[in-house]
């Protein structure tokens, strides 16, 4: 067991509620160290680091299920990602102050995003999911989002690496706990981005997690509005479709993105990068373990409320319920049979 700082981290936890998150808890450094590929260490991006600070916001559920209705990508794209973005920011800025403030070093590292120059493709300076898993706040869904008992899918994560020698959560939650294998995540997928054969397998202080490999290129082709195939039926689905490339330079890629898209798209966009139109995001909103924590937290006199008859939008635009079940690849990869 190591030397812990139990008070401090007890302020750490408390002061992260006080600024906004949801969720916090503590990731050990050295499980993460011997987890992520060099230079996406917290050794590597601070030198002597022994503890993250992970924190997240939960996505309002509501911004998720307008979406899955075909209904407006809107509220999603703003407080599902770019506002929401900004918050994580905000907390991120606030918790590293205030561990410097107290004699500690930190690398404040931002909520979206990869660091230019960076030798890998698709990797931030550390993995958010990563440290939300190291710290006892989630697992990885068969998808590869980290999902949590209180919100499934519909969070995002940040973390601030700190040489502080706080307590780190000493249980990790296993996948089973979280995913129940519906694989609704890959089956929704419009870019066939996710890919579970094989898995991608990452392991972790004493446990294997294995989730989908993804490819970054097909994803950000969907989710960045190139693909009629993104969302059909959908009101806000692009319109245009632009041809996709494998490996697109990234000179390519930013032509794309302000030239050759559907014009309604770039006109819904403004200049504080709310991506108008549309994230994709489908991995994340049909996630059944997102839906499923909503209706739990929901009031007694509130279930059968709202967005709980679980009506997602068909390709000719209907809507119909959806109705999940535990799949036989998924339950294997879970351990679960
Ligand atoms: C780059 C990036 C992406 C890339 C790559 C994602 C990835 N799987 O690593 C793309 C564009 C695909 C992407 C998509 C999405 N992202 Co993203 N993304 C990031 C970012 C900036 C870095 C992630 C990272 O470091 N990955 C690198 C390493 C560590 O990943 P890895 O698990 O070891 O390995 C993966 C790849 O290497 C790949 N791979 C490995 N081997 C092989 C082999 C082959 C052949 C191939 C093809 C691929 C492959 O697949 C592995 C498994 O995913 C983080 C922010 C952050 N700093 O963490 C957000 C983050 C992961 N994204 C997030 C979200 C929400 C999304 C989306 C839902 C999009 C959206 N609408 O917002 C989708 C979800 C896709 C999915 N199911 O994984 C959230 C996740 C929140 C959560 N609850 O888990 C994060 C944490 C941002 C945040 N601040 O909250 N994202
Ligand atoms: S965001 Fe969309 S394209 Fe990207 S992995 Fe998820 S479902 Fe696939
Ligand atoms: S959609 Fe189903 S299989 Fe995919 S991550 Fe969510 S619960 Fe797991």
């Amino acid at each position: 067991m190591g030397n812990y700082d139990d008070l401090l981290t007890e302020e750490v936890k408390d002061y992260a509620k006080e600024i906004g998150a949801a969720l916090v808890g503590i990731a050990g450094a050295d499980i993460l160290n011997e987890s992520l590929d060099e230079y996406f260490r917290p050794e590597d991006v601070l030198p002597g680091c022994k503890s993250l600070v992970v924190m997240s916001l939960h996505i309002p559920d509501g911004a998720l299920e307008i979406m899955r209705r075909g209904k407006a990508a809107y509220s999603y794209n703003l407080f599902g990602y770019a506002y929401l973005n900004r918050e994580l920011d905000y907390i991120i800025y606030r918790m590293s102050c205030f561990l410097e403030e107290r004699g500690y070093a930190t690398t404040p590292i931002p909520a979206r995003g990869t660091a230019y120059g960076a030798p890998k493709k698709g990797y931030g300076m550390i993995s958010f999911r990563h440290t939300a898993v190291a710290a006892g706040l989630a697992s990885f869904g068969l998808s590869g989002i980290a999902l949590t008992k209180e919100f499934g899918s519909r969070q995002r994560f940040a973390a601030v690496p700190t040489t502080a020698p706080l307590h780190p959560a000493e249980k990790l939650i296993d996948q089973a706990e979280v995913c129940d294998g519906c694989l609704e995540c890959i089956s929704h997928c419009p870019a066939g981005a996710l890919s579970l054969n094989p898995p991608h397998e990452c392991r972790m202080g004493d446990k294997v997690f294995r989730f989908a490999r993804s490819y970054y290129d097909k994803c950000i082709h969907a989710s960045r509005g190139l693909s009629t195939k993104a969302w059909p039926g959908a009101a806000f689905n692009p319109k245009i479709d632009v041809p996709y490339s494998e490996n697109p330079s990234a000179g390519k890629l930013y032509d794309q993105l302000w030239r050759e898209r559907d014009e309604g798209i770039r006109l819904s966009e403004n200049s504080e990068a709310t991506y108008g139109a549309t994230l994709c995001g489908r991995c994340m909103a049909f996630c059944s373990a997102g839906h499923e924590a909503m209706k739990r937290r929901l009031r007694d006199d509130q279930k059968e409320t709202g967005h709980t008859d679980n009506l997602v939008i068909q390709n000719d635009g209907s809507l119909k319920p959806l109705q999940p079940e535990p799949k036989a690849l998924g339950k294997k990869l879970l351990g679960l049979s």
